[in-house]
């Protein structure tokens, strides 16, 4: 155990934590929830919030649900764990894998996955399956390799991973003392949406607050399904995070929506590459391009008729920047300037 209680610790009576589950973790959760300087103030929000997953043991939202999936696969005396994965789910598996003694198989979609995830799983030892197809493919193929090597399933149709995403929602509950009045984040999968809407109904009938947030889920635009109410067969985004062209938490997504008064709406990759920047330039946060999807859908509210004004706002930043150093390098577009190592050089080159 760390010294820093993990989410399973932090929020055991909220979790199915029977006698026999190890309270294992890596000081997952507990992430800063930040107030935003100069977004939230230009929208004339009354807070906006952003809450950094980014700073997770393996640098996304996915440790919150990885350590209850792996706490759980370890007390049904499972060895080996399995995924599907666009990067950040199979870091974490291989991480928690890893700590404690499983197999971690993931596959990923060949040549799909950003630099950042691809390294950790390989430092963490994970064996990495690159497949010839999507993550869709991918998905597909892990449903029944499971039953076929006797593997525990850690993609977020593990129930136990909504069971420690749901986490978010309390700490942010905690933290400002009530529920905000809307929530954005991006979706792929459509876990998290799942994951923070179930979180928000139970904080709600515990008493930790009076209401719900609207959830406001965001797609990017070329891999959009749940917005066009059909599958796509080749998603294609810049944010490989959510380049899912058939969620399999689809159905709860929309009942999060739906239940909530929420949207689940499209952003474009340039309002994607527009919001990554901003943060990265007005708030000195690094986030990875799928998380930015949840500021670009935040900016586009207005045109869809949805008022910000003197709202309580939370977005969700799921992933660190560092993940995807590729995207960094070719959108910020900043020359670097080549100059001797003297005085009258660097000074002659700022004035
Ligand atoms: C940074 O790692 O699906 O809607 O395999 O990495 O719960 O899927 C990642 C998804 C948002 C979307 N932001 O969350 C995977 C994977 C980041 C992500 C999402 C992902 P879901």
């Amino acid at each position: 155990m760390s010294a820093r209680p993990g989410v399973i610790e932090r929020y055991r009576e909220h979790l199915p934590v029977t006698e026999d589950t190890p309270l294992i973790s890596l000081g997952e959760g507990s992430t800063p929830l930040v107030l935003s300087q100069n977004i939230g103030p230009r929208l004339g929000c009354k807070a906006l919030y952003f809450k950094l997953e980014g700073c997770n043991p393996t640098g996304s939202f996915k440790d919150r649900g990885m350590v209850m999936a792996v706490a759980k696969a370890i007390e049904a005396g499972k060895k080996r764990i399995v995924c599907a994965s666009t990067g950040n789910t199979s870091a974490a598996a291989a991480a928690y894998g890893a700590r404690y003694g499983l197999e971690t198989i993931v596959l990923v979609p060949s040549g799909e996955i950003a630099l950042g995830k691809l390294a950790q799983a390989m430092a963490y030892g994970a064996r990495i399956l690159a497949v010839n197809g999507s993550f869709d493919d991918a998905l597909s193929t892990v449903f029944d390799l499971v039953d076929a090597i006797d593997a525990e399933l850690v993609n977020s149709v593990n129930q136990f991973r909504i069971e420690g995403q749901k986490t978010g929602s309390f700490e942010i509950v905690e933290e400002l003392g009530e529920a905000p009045d809307m929530m954005c984040l991006p979706v792929g999968n459509a876990g998290n949406i799942t994951a923070y809407w179930k979180g928000y109904k139970e904080a709600k009938q515990l008493g930790m607050a009076t209401s719900t947030p609207r959830m406001m889920g965001f797609q990017a635009a070329g891999a959009a399904p749940i917005v066009l109410g059909e599958p796509v067969a080749n998603p294609e985004t810049i944010a490989t995070a959510i380049r899912i062209g058939n969620p399999a938490s689809w159905k709860t997504a929309l009942a999060a929506r739906d239940e909530s008064g929420g949207i689940i709406d499209k952003v474009e990759d340039r309002e994607i590459v527009d919001a990554y920047l901003m943060l990265a330039r007005e708030e000195g946060i690094f986030c990875e391009p799928a998380s930015a999807a949840s500021v670009a859908g935040l900016l586009k509210l207005g045109e869809m008729d949805v008022d910000v004004t003197d709202q309580t706002v939370v977005c969700i930043l799921t992933g660190n920047g560092l993940k995807d150093p590729g995207t960094a390098e070719k959108r910020a577009l900043v020359e670097l300037e080549y100059v001797e190592p003297d005085l009258e050089s660097v000074v002659n080159l700022l004035t």
